[in-house]
């Protein structure tokens, strides 16, 4: 469903995390001086799927875990867009987790944004894909994003911020909308925010997170460093955040976002003159290779 750009009143829980990516994403729309009309958010389905609804650009509700092809449909259609689409860990790692990770290799220059509260608030606070051992009877280990990013390879910028942060993660999130905007790819950022009903972390996340942009040995350039960084932070029983993948301009990973290779004027099919007279010619030598 595509909404009218009007938000409607917040349903979030007071303190919630999203509010801080709400926040953040509307201060970079801003400082980035993005006219509304040119931006669209995409949103799951999920507590957090719901921003679309209070943020004043244009927005669709897209189908459970369905959130990234949409996106990166309306890239296609039209690549002058602002895509963001976000959601939910449920959203992104379980229904979704097919486009997740296919979306890496896509590369269409949308920004994903994940709210990761380690469970499904919107149904009450059952075990998603994050969960630690023992949440809600869970059993099974938890999926870790950012791993799984650095460990494609990819274009992609990958981050991933605090909402207790909300200054850091605004001059994340407007680094990944430029990224996008200068048409370099895929932008991936998990957000921790916590989910203060049904598994409030927020003491424990603010306790245990490690800029890991501060380590000795960090390389935003090069994803299996930042990826052993990660990985000797998380064995310490750290959570590593900040910038995880910064590509460096223009690599072979990085030069080909979807959009410019399959649009090379740019423009897109929404904006392109479909008519009948100016595509006469092409329509034309279609028909004659038909035989
Ligand atoms: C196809 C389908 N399956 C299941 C559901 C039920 N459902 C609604 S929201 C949700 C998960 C929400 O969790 P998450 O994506 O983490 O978002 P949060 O509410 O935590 O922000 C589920 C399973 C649904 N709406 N549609
Ligand atoms: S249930 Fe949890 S995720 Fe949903 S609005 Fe409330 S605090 Fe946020
Ligand atoms: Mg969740």
């Amino acid at each position: 469903m595509v909404q009218s750009a009007k938000p409607t009143a917040n349903t979030w829980c007071p303190g919630c995390g999203d509010f801080g990516v709400l926040a953040a994403a509307k201060k970079a729309i801003l400082d980035l001086k993005i006219p509304p009309h040119e931006a669209v958010l995409v949103g799951g389905i999920g507590c957090s799927g719901g921003i679309h609804n209070f943020i004043d650009i244009n927005g669709v509700h897209a189908l459970h875990g369905r959130l990234l092809a949409q996106a990166i449909g309306l890239k296609l259609a039209n690549p002058q867009l602002t895509v963001i689409a976000a959601g939910g860990d449920g959203d992104g790692y379980a229904i979704g987790m097919g486009h997740f990770m296919h979306a890496f290799k896509k590369n269409a220059s949308i920004l994903y944004i994940v709210m990761n509260n380690e469970t499904y608030g919107l149904t009450k606070g059952q075990a998603s894909p994050t969960s630690r051992l023992g949440f809600e009877g869970n059993i099974e280990v938890p999926f870790d994003a950012i791993l799984t990013a650095l460990s494609i390879p990819s274009g992609a910028f990958v981050a991933r911020t605090f909402s207790g942060d909300p200054k850091t993660m605004t001059a994340v999130l407007s680094e990944a909308l430029q990224f996008n905007r200068d048409h370099r790819g895929y932008a991936f950022v998990e957000d921790l925010s916590p989910c203060v009903t049904y598994n409030d972390t927020f003491k424990e996340w603010r306790e245990k997170i490690v800029n890991i942009e501060k380590l000795p040995g960090y390389d935003p350039t090069d994803r299996s460093a930042v990826f052993r960084l990660c990985s000797e932070t998380m064995r310490a029983g750290k959570i590593p955040v900040g910038v995880m993948h910064r590509p460096p301009k223009p690599t072979d990973e990085s030069s080909n976002p979807l959009e410019l290779k399959l649009l090379p004027d740019n423009i897109g099919p929404a904006r392109a003159d479909i008519g009948l007279e100016h595509n006469l010619a092409a329509y034309r030598t279609l028909l004659a290779s038909a035989g």
